[in-house]
């Protein structure tokens, strides 16, 4: 039996679309996104514009969160008003021909603390070093590790709450899972993402994801959205 966690190029070309509309979708947000909008009004217009561009489902409901609740990695959208100085953080995947894109990204409102842009930075360095980890016969807990100890010799390791990654398939969440349990081993054509956060209580959380194809050399990064910090 075929391994489905390996990807014919046919399954990778539409998951690469859908991520592509992902991005699509992104740079359009960073133009509609105001102070004064609620989180719910942001999530909509990110599923207006998926729907739009032909997707043809979501990989899950849409996560827009601001502010304080930034804190919660899977919190959905509610009636809070994003505002000056806030985080928000946009998780998103479109549906094409069955297959599901999955990123996050991000951004800052106007003015941040030095303390957000801390996190954010190495939230940023966790994840870039992730995804250099990535390549076939590599074991899923140590690209975990990778990320798992810059956030942690930085200082915030109690404030990364969950894995690293996971498969992206028909579902959202396939295997392999890339945790700090996982000896699955990466093989070419896994599709994976990669996306640590640092979570504070009550104060603000940063995840940044991208999604990525395991080769032999490396990666193919699906997701071209800049992560680098944008303040709007
Ligand atoms: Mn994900």
């Amino acid at each position: 039996m075929a391994d489905k966690r390996i990807k014919t190029p046919d399954e990778l070309l539409k998951i690469m679309k859908a991520e592509a509309m992902g991005d699509i979708c992104f740079t359009h947000i960073l133009d509609f996104i105001k102070t004064g909008m609620t989180e719910i009004q942001v999530a909509e217009e990110i599923e207006r514009v998926l729907l739009a561009l032909g997707a043809e489902g979501l990989s899950f409901p849409t996560i827009c969160v601001s502010g304080t609740r930034t804190e919660f990695p899977h919190g959905e959208p509610t009636d809070k008003v994003i505002e000056e100085g806030d985080f928000v953080t946009i998780d998103m995947g479109a549906i094409v021909d069955g297959y599901c894109g999955d990123m996050t990204r991000t951004v800052a409102m106007g003015q941040i603390t030095d303390e957000q842009q801390e996190v954010y930075d190495i939230v940023l360095r966790s994840q870039k070093a992730g995804l250099e980890a990535v390549k076939s016969g590599v074991k899923c807990f140590d690209v975990d590790k990778v990320c798992r100890d810059i956030i942690a010799e930085a200082g915030y390791g109690q404030y990364y709450i969950h894995g690293t990654g996971h498969g992206v398939g028909t579902e959202v969440h396939e295997a392999p899972t890339l945790n700090t349990k996982s000896d699955e081993v990466l093989e070419e054509y896994m599709p994976v993402t990669i996306e640590p956060g640092i979570y504070i209580p009550e104060t603000f959380g940063v995840r940044i994801e991208d999604l990525a194809i395991v080769t032999d050399f490396g990666i193919i990064n699906t997701t071209k959205s800049e992560k680098e910090l944008i303040i709007l």
